[in-house]
């Protein structure tokens, strides 16, 4: 890649985002993954975590097998945290959270690859883009069970809020978002929709995933570009 991703792409990255682990899925990794890009599911985050999650050789070689996927899809393939991991794939990007190693030296290490940045408030959201984050991650949105530290539920309001204060950036919603939820996601103002269990907990996950895209790619149609 030469340069940082451009806004406008990453809006589209952000539109069906797929994040999961192992201990997430009902079926192998291998084949979720593979029924959600054939779904069109358009960036998948690798985040091996929870009870069970592999270490070592079994989780590098997981990551590698999803990894090859994406690639033959030519869909951005995320790691959750560990930058060693995305650096030693050659990954496309990695997707930090506030407790995590800093933004600013996460970007110095990682180039130009693509950096997601977890903001939990105005403050959080502006700090992580001075410090080169390419898209925040905002949540959780609903209640969720999917991840055992979640910060309390914040509701749509927080985008709004984000939106209203002047944070232009590319922006995914997270947390608890089901099909029938992602028109509120959506007016709210993020640009996409990052689930794990609406699409790793159904055994129809191409069918889950068509659906929830369908919505965002229409509302993005009815809505316009919202936020440039
Ligand atoms: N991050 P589900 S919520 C990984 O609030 C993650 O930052 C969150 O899973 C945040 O779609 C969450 O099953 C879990 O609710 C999302």
């Amino acid at each position: 890649m030469s340069g940082r991703i451009l806004p406008e792409m990453m809006r589209q990255h952000l539109q069906m985002y797929l994040v999961l682990g192992s201990v997430n899925c009902l079926a192998e990794p291998s084949w979720v993954v593979q029924e959600a890009l054939a779904g069109g599911t358009t960036m998948i985050q690798f985040r091996e975590k929870g009870h069970g999650a592999l270490r070592g050789a079994p989780m590098f070689e997981l990551a590698r097998q999803l990894q090859d996927l994406c690639r033959q899809a030519g869909v951005p393939f995320i790691v959750n945290d560990d930058v060693e991991l995305a650096l030693e794939l050659d990954a496309d990007g990695v997707h930090i959270g506030q407790d995590d190693e800093s933004a600013d030296s996460v970007r110095e290490r990682l180039g130009n690859r693509i950096l997601g940045v977890s903001a939990h408030t105005i403050e959080e959201a502006r700090q992580a883009i001075l410090q080169g984050a390419d898209y925040l991650g905002v949540g959780p949105i609903y209640p969720t069970l999917s991840k055992d530290d979640a910060h309390a539920v914040q509701g749509t309001a927080i985008l709004h809020e984000m939106r209203k204060a002047g944070i232009d950036v590319p922006i995914v919603g997270i947390g608890g978002i089901t099909v029938d939820r992602v028109e509120e996601v959506a007016r709210a103002g993020a640009d996409g929709v990052a689930v794990i269990s609406a699409v790793t907990q159904t055994e129809q996950v191409r069918g889950a995933v068509e659906e929830l895209k369908r919505k965002i790619v229409f509302l993005d149609f009815r809505m316009g570009y919202r936020n440039t």
